[in-house]
């Protein structure tokens, strides 16, 4: 069924003026991109006998982080700059099980209609200096509000849980160091980077003989 919209004004999320706006929609629209994965996710299980993800995680950036943000990248704190220059107010992390369950999800992402999709940056294909990789996307989808609809954007991380788990600890030493952690460290990372690369294309690897085994 096609959508009426006529005569709805339909506005840009540079128009979000309070704080109180920004809260109410980045958390309606955590909610809702939620509850699409998770219902991308029931509906593999039942086509495939087969579920792509873990776990989802999602988390709205906090005020301190946000307005850290922009300063850090030479902007005032104000509404119309968190709505323009952060792209991660609203965050969502999806974990999987495989590197190939990743672009799965991505995909099955992108084919929604009501989701554009504004930058991808795969970190997997090519990883950061420190050893990160992840798959992200900046999408934005529509807010439907009594009066207007508003489309609000959401980082989405996709990672396998080796990926996630190598993140994680990442970002615990680099918050400890404050980003300033001792070569040694950071060395003995990049080669866990490369550990969790290599364990990730074995469990892919053996998964997929084992299918072939089933079939
Ligand atoms: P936090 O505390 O996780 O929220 P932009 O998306 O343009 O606003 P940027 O930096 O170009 O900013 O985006 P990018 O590279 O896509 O990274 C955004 C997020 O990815 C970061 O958010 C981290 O969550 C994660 N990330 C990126 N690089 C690394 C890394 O080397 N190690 C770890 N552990 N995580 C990383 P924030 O806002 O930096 O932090």
């Amino acid at each position: 069924m096609e959508l009426d919209l006529s005569g709805i004004d339909i506005r840009i999320s540079d128009d979000i003026n309070t704080w109180e706006e920004v809260n109410l929609l980045y958390n309606a629209a955590l909610k809702q991109i939620t509850t699409k994965i998770e219902i991308l996710n029931e509906e593999f299980q039942e086509v495939h006998r087969y579920n792509p993800i873990e776990h989802i995680k999602a988390r709205a950036k906090s005020p301190e982080s946000i307005v850290k943000k922009l300063k850090k990248n030479g902007y005032e704190s104000t509404i119309e700059n968190m709505v323009r220059y952060v792209n991660d107010i609203a965050g969502i992390r999806i974990i999987c099980s495989f590197t190939s369950d990743i672009y799965r999800i991505a995909e099955m992402i992108s084919n929604q209609k009501d989701i554009r999709v504004l930058r991808v940056k795969d970190y997997i294909m090519n990883p950061k200096k420190s050893g990160y990789r992840s798959y992200h996307m900046i999408v934005s989808l529509p807010v439907y509000l009594s009066d207007r609809i508003v489309n609000v954007k959401v980082e989405i991380q996709i990672r396998t849980v080796a990926m996630d788990f190598w993140a994680s600890l990442e970002h615990k030493i680099q918050y400890k160091f404050e980003g300033e952690a001792p070569a040694r460290i950071n060395a003995e990372l990049l080669e866990c980077a490369t550990m969790v690369s290599n364990l990730d294309e074995k469990m892919l690897r053996l998964n997929e003989e084992i299918l072939l085994m089933e079939k």
